[in-house]
């Protein structure tokens, strides 16, 4: 009996909204979605500085040589991790890629410890083995950037399954780009979420390009919320990925329906990157650098969560200028942490390889 409730109940939370859901935020030029205090849209400014600033210096840091490894910067989707991330809890699970920085520092990674695992220190999160694409914390519930296109996905499942198994209340969000919204694994992976009602939140950051290619060359669909969420009879939205409140406000809809267990969502948020494919692509081989400059001057995610906090909230920009110099001081002193750290040791080369460690 109690489990037919439940079924009901949980039909009645996921097909009565459909399967294409649209959110209105603003109605004659006024906003009207779910809004986030100012303490919270200050908290997600000040994380989308920690991303931005931690990026620019990471990108000045590889083209110096100082970094070795391969690097892929998040500047200009920042909102799109911190506007899911923003909801939740520090035992909720993510899964990233190879652009992870961004996700890392939303769900609570610590600047000075990714900084030292892009030196390859051994105070770094891998211990200095992993470096920008393999970085991973079981305490923040990060499940670990990842260098496979969409290889998160099906791992956010898995965690999905686990906290479902285990009767916690806690959710998985994956993150990947509309390039991996091709592989196999994604469709695979969406089918099993939506038929075991996994509380799972896909996150597509669509910045429009797969490496060198733009979206309309990888794929005939658009709007892939609109498209391959009803494919797999589950909630999809789209937003614009670079305003943090319409991240904010569609995240804050999809992790309360997981929560609740009303199962997954694709969110799609539509963003750019305002750098190339990786730190040694200038980007604007295939897209034209007015594109690119267009878009930083319009779509700057920073800039335009700043007009909002001065315009409706009373921030003044002085505070706002404190607030990154405080912040830019902090990653002063995760930089020197990072550099006064040690490097490993060849004799420790083969351990945390695996779970438990093995000896040669
Ligand atoms: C399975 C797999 N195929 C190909 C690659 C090479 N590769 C690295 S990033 C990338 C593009 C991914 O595009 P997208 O998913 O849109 O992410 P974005 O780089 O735009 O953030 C490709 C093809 C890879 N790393 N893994
Ligand atoms: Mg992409």
């Amino acid at each position: 009996m109690i489990l037919v409730y439940f079924r009901f109940l949980r039909y009645v939370v996921t097909k009565g909204l459909g399967n294409r859901q649209t959110i209105e935020h603003y109605k004659n030029g006024k906003r009207i979605m779910s809004k986030p205090s100012k303490d919270q849209m200050l908290f997600m400014y000040r994380k989308m500085v920690e991303i931005r600033q931690f990026e620019e210096a990471a990108g000045t840091l590889y083209q110096s040589g100082q970094l070795p490894g391969f690097l892929h910067l998040y500047i200009g989707e920042e909102a799109t991790a911190v506007g899911v991330c923003a909801h939740l809890q520090d035992d909720d699970y993510i899964t990233s890629t190879h652009r992870g920085h961004g996700h890392l520092i939303a769900k609570g990674g610590k600047r000075d410890r990714m900084m030292a695992e892009l030196f390859a220190r051994t105070t770094g999160y891998c211990k200095g083995k992993g470096g920008s694409m393999h970085i991973a914390d079981k305490d923040t519930g990060i499940l670990g950037a990842n260098g496979v296109v969409g290889a998160g996905i099906p791992l956010a499942a898995g965690a999905g399954l686990s906290a479902t198994l285990r009767g916690t209340k806690q959710v998985a969000v994956s993150f990947f780009g509309d390039g991996a919204t091709n592989q196999g694994v994604f469709h695979e992976t969406l089918n099993l979420a939506a038929v075991w009602d996994l509380p799972v939140i896909f996150v597509c950051e669509n910045n429009r390009f797969g490496m060198g290619t733009p979206q309309r060359d990888h794929q005939r669909v658009e709007d892939i919320a609109a498209v391959r969420a009803p494919a797999y009879d589950m909630p999809g939205v789209t937003v614009d990925g670079n305003d943090v409140l319409k991240v904010y406000a569609a995240a804050d809809e999809a992790v309360r329906r997981a929560r609740d267990g009303g199962g997954p969502t694709l969110l799609n948020c539509d963003t750019y990157r305002f750098r190339g494919h990786h730190i040694g692509d200038p980007g604007t081989s295939y897209r034209d650098r007015e594109e690119v400059q267009e878009q930083e001057r319009q779509r700057d995610p920073i800039r335009r969560l700043a007009q909002v906090l001065i315009e409706e909230e009373g921030v003044s920009q002085e505070e706002l200028s404190a607030l990154e110099e405080k912040l830019s001081n902090e990653l002063d002193e995760a930089l020197e942490f990072a550099k006064n750290s040690p490097e490993p040791l060849p004799e420790d080369a083969l351990n945390d390889l695996y779970a438990g460690s093995i000896q040669p």
